[in-house]
């Protein structure tokens, strides 16, 4: 395959182009989701033919090494022969019941088998809804309106959420999104990231009417941010010591930066948990899930209504319980996944800071610590904008913003991570004179 990756040259893009246009008359920008425009880094998207393994091929006939993923859910890489039986079995069953399968209990088990935390799980089929309906029942368990969240953390387009809210908003340069009713965004608080000081004092002014706090254990949205030392631990204190419920947005990190998580990894233990990504091997499908006694509150066994026809869909629960069980028959893939991005980590010059979390990364192009979305910023997105074409041009197909992380795959093999290696040596002699 290695062989296949096309050489230096100017990437033909000739029917992507055409189809980018055509596309533009009838979906708003021509894409699905804003950051798959290319408008931070320029030029025009390609459009993706197929993916096998590590690799994505577009519509001109050019091959790629991916550290897209899908945005993180191919741990395992695209087309896993699991994952295709799994689904060919499943589609053979039916496509969509709307009633419960057996297959659904499975998959809670599973989830709750990784993450401890989450006595109970409830499905939903992506992760925006997962976040929204957990600060809904975050609320209505506590009883209060108010959300903490954290400057550059995304947690899909919640209404509530969409303030400072990292990469797509970022990319786009808006604050916030229009649309928002000025009383949703009111119930949100927005503090640093990595700030103690900010979240004690806000528990002080405000701790009785503070429902919850949610935050990206690890921050994929703004490049990739690392909790500083004592940062989690902290959260975990201070919403035990106010009673507010601490919600985990592991939709990234999950099964990712550990088998079970940064809850894992750091060693905390939130009320709350929301997934998705992994959880469904590439379709399309997340989880909120808890304390029982919290999770009891979601109807019907409680008040708390939240729904939806393709909850728990059969195609997408097949998808997770065959990524799931392959994950758990095979821990050994953490170590390649950290041995492989730790190689990518290690070929930056000087003059990028990189952060690091098993196989979520981002080079930012900045000399600063990137501890926070105001560091984050201080970096150079031209020069990015230049070494995301110059990587792109080599065969190797990064997140198009400054401000998403990488993802690294068990299919990526040692071939591809020196090809990674070698174009970023020339990528960044180009993006940084
Ligand atoms: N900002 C999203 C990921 N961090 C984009 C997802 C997508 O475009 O699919």
């Amino acid at each position: 395959m290695q062989e296949q990756l096309r050489k230096l040259g100017p990437v033909n893009h000739d029917i992507s182009q055409k189809l980018f246009e055509r596309a533009q008359l009838s979906i708003p920008g021509g894409v699905n989701s804003p950051v798959r425009a290319f408008r931070s880094v320029g030029g025009s998207p390609a459009f993706i033919a197929r993916g096998e393994g590590s690799h994505i091929f577009d519509v001109d006939g050019n091959e790629f090494i991916d550290y897209i993923g899908s945005w993180g859910p191919l741990l395992i890489g695209h087309r896993h022969p699991e994952i295709l039986e799994a689904l060919y079995e499943a589609m053979t069953r039916g496509t969509s019941f709307g009633a419960p399968t057996e297959q659904e209990i499975e998959l809670a088990e599973l989830i709750r088998s990784f993450f401890p935390t989450c006595e109970m799980v409830r499905l939903t089929s992506s992760g925006t809804e997962a976040t929204m309906s957990a600060l809904r029942v975050a609320r209505g368990y506590t009883n209060r309106d108010i959300t903490i969240k954290f400057e550059g953390c995304y947690h899909g387009h919640v209404d509530s959420l969409l303030v400072k809210a990292g990469s797509g908003v970022a990319t786009l340069g808006l604050p916030d999104s229009p649309g928002v009713p000025k009383g949703f965004s009111d119930t949100t608080m927005t503090l640093p990231f990595n700030n103690v000081a900010a979240v004690e004092e806000a528990f002080r002014l405000h701790g009785d009417k503070i429902a919850a706090v949610i935050v990206e254990p690890v921050c994929g949205n703004m490049g990739c941010v690392i909790p500083q030392p004592g940062f989690l631990e902290a959260l975990r204190a201070i919403t035990h010591r106010y009673e507010s419920v601490l919600i985990f947005d592991e939709v990234m990190t999950g099964f990712r930066v550990s088998r079970g998580g940064a809850q894992q990894l750091f060693g905390i233990k939130p009320d709350m948990t929301t997934l998705g990504k992994i959880i469904g091997g590439g379709l399309p499908i997340a989880a909120y899930g808890g304390k029982r006694e919290i999770m009891t509150y979601v109807a019907p066994s409680g008040p708390i209504y939240q729904a939806g026809t393709l909850s728990g869909n059969p195609m997408a629960v097949s998808a997770g319980l065959a990524m799931l069980r392959h994950i758990d028959k095979h821990p050994e893939i953490y170590e390649q996944l950290n041995r492989s991005t730790a190689q990518l980590a290690a070929c930056a010059p000087e003059g990028i800071t990189v952060n690091r979390v098993g196989s979520m990364m981002t080079w930012f192009f900045t000399d600063q610590e990137v501890t926070d979305y105001e560091s984050a910023k201080t970096s150079n997105t031209a020069r990015f904008g230049k070494f995301f074409h110059a990587m792109l041009e080599r065969g190797v197909y990064l997140p198009p913003s400054q401000y998403e992380a990488l993802f690294v795959s068990a299919a990526h093999t040692q071939a591809d991570i020196d090809r990674t290696v070698e174009a970023a040596a020339e990528s960044f002699a180009i993006a940084l004179h």
